[in-house]
């Protein structure tokens, strides 16, 4: 029997726990810095308990007069305005102020242009870097550190907290990248500038654009009008295909420039190149143009290496794209050259390397490039064949790490994957995340190693929804392992984080592959 008293007692406990369940809801959460779910992860956090809030008071200052710290800040101004509906005033000052966001030039670039540190306290927020990439950096650190809401595009409640510390931040590889295949299908300007946007949020800062292939040609080359005219008016299974003029490429450009990202644009040769072959007979052998190829088999075409025309059209070609192009590299393909032979492959890619570099430029070439005699300054990106990495490195040239069974996006996730291919393998999450670009083949060390890429090549993947399936979530871990040094990353502990973005990844509207191995469910 419960007595009146006893009844009473049982009472009072009940509204004291919700009292203070009550509490613990509305009342500032000590929040703690160091677990927040930052990728790719920093170098250091140290947290000190307390929050710093975002609010109709806030300010953006910045120090001193660059223009382009000023739109740094307005871009951050831009980020937080629709989640939180604040209008963000962005200022010049001439030093630290006593409450706001305030970034500044002060620190430096020992690490790199991009290392950058934050240091957070209740009423100052500080954003230090070397240089302005720097602070691009740092803002997506930001950013990851607020509410997931605050990526939503309508107007949400706060509060808008931060928890307070310092971090200090530099990336472990210089090159950090992702290629997109324009070719296969073709995806226009509004959808690059998404890729680049939600790239840029993992700390990317390389899109390679692979331009032509023998589906289709996407770039608008004036002295060779066809090319895109003709060579990029279909893509494969027949579609309407397309192309960038050349004032949407620097649209591009500049949108990525912005971001800082650089754009490396690829032309596929001497294999790869039917689109071209189809556009102008000159370019084939015989004298006469081929048909538009839709299918997806390749290693039948190649340009005609013994025609002088042919360097012509590459001089051309290298030239105009150099010069809409501010990034050091462009990647010359070498892929696949299965009806090349040989005794002429090996010319060509020496000749074109010369080309590229009369243009001012270094290549980057896939792997295969390294049966030429290539330059120390000159880049094989390793896809499948580890002797032909050696083979670069012998020459003294670096590697781009895109292991086709770790970082070709492309692959099927499992047997379940709707859209892809699985010529390489099924790539599951933990498998794109656990590997060292540093150890991955034997005889390349850490120091012959420019960074990652991964590549999504597009034969099966014909829009935005399907491109970000197949891209998210495995690129923010290939993106941690360009950015975080080794000793750093562990794929239990990854996961964790990684299931903290998925509330991120909805409120920026990325259809993702909510894969099994990520404890999405039970997270806030
Ligand atoms: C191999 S990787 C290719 C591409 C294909 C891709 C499909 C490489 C250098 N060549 O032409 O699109 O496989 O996964």
């Amino acid at each position: 029997m419960i007595n009146k008293k006893q009844n009473l007692t049982a009472i009072t406990i009940i509204a004291y726990v919700m009292l203070i369940l009550q509490i613990s809801c509305t009342a500032k959460t000590p929040t703690d810095l160091s677990k927040e779910s930052i990728i790719p992860k920093p170098v250091s956090i140290t947290a000190t308990g307390d929050n710093f809030t975002l609010n109709d008071g806030t300010g953006i200052f910045y120090q001193g007069e660059s223009e382009e710290v000023k739109q740094i800040g307005q871009y951050l101004a831009g980020r937080l305005k629709p989640a939180t509906g604040l209008n963000i005033e962005v200022k010049s000052v001439a030093s630290e102020p006593k409450a706001g966001i305030y970034l500044t030039l002060s620190g430096d670039t020992k690490q790199g242009d991009e290392s950058y540190e934050l240091v957070i306290s209740k009423n100052l927020l500080i954003l230090s870097a070397g240089s302005p990439a720097g602070l691009f950096r740092g803002i997506q650190t930001i950013r990851q550190i607020l509410p997931a809401k605050i990526e939503l595009s309508a107007k949400q409640e706060g509060p808008w907290e931060i928890a307070t510390g310092t971090i200090k931040d530099y990336p472990d590889y210089s090159y950090r990248g992702v290629m997109l295949d324009v070719s296969r299908h073709f995806f226009g300007v509004s959808d690059v500038k998404r890729f680049i946007d939600l790239i840029s949020y993992y700390k990317i800062n390389v899109l390679h654009l692979h331009l032509s292939d023998d589906q289709g040609w996407r770039i608008e080359i004036k002295s060779w009008p066809n090319l895109a005219t003709h060579g990029g008016s279909t893509q494969v299974d027949g579609g309407n295909g397309g192309y960038y003029t050349q004032d949407q490429y620097s649209d591009i450009v500049k949108y990525a420039m912005e971001r800082y990202i650089t754009i490396v644009p690829e032309i596929d040769m001497p294999g790869h190149t039917n689109a071209a072959l189809a556009s102008y007979a000159e370019l084939n052998c015989n004298g006469k143009a081929t048909e538009l190829y839709t299918g997806i088999e390749v290693g039948f075409s190649t340009l005609c290496t013994t025609k002088d025309v042919t360097y012509k059209f590459i001089d051309d070609v290298v030239r105009e794209l150099a010069a809409l192009t501010p990034g050091p590299y462009i990647h010359i393909g070498g892929d696949e050259s299965h009806s090349t032979k040989p005794e002429d492959y090996i010319p060509f890619i020496n000749k074109v390397q010369e080309i590229v570099a009369s243009h001012g430029k270094q290549i980057i070439g896939w792997d295969d490039i390294s049966a030429a005699t290539i330059k120390p300054n000159s880049f094989a990106q390793h896809w499948a064949n580890v002797k032909n990495a050696n083979a670069a490195v012998a020459q003294g040239a670096k590697i781009i790490m895109s292991p086709s069974i770790k970082a070709y996006l492309d692959m099927q996730y499992d047997k379940s994957t709707k859209v892809g291919l699985h010529w390489a393998a099924y790539i599951e999450l933990d498998s794109a995340y656990n590997w060292d670009p540093a150890t991955y083949i034997p005889g390349v060390k850490k120091e012959n190693v420019l960074g990652v890429e991964a590549a999504l090549w597009t034969e099966t993947i014909t829009n935005m929804n399907d491109i970000e399936y197949m891209v998210f979530p495995r690129l923010p871990g290939i993106a941690e392992i360009g950015w975080t040094a080794s000793p750093l990353r562990n794929w239990d502990e990854y996961k964790g984080r990684l299931a903290k973005h998925g509330n991120r990844f909805k409120a920026m509207e990325i259809d993702y592959f909510e894969s099994k191995l990520v404890p999405w469910g039970g997270v806030k």
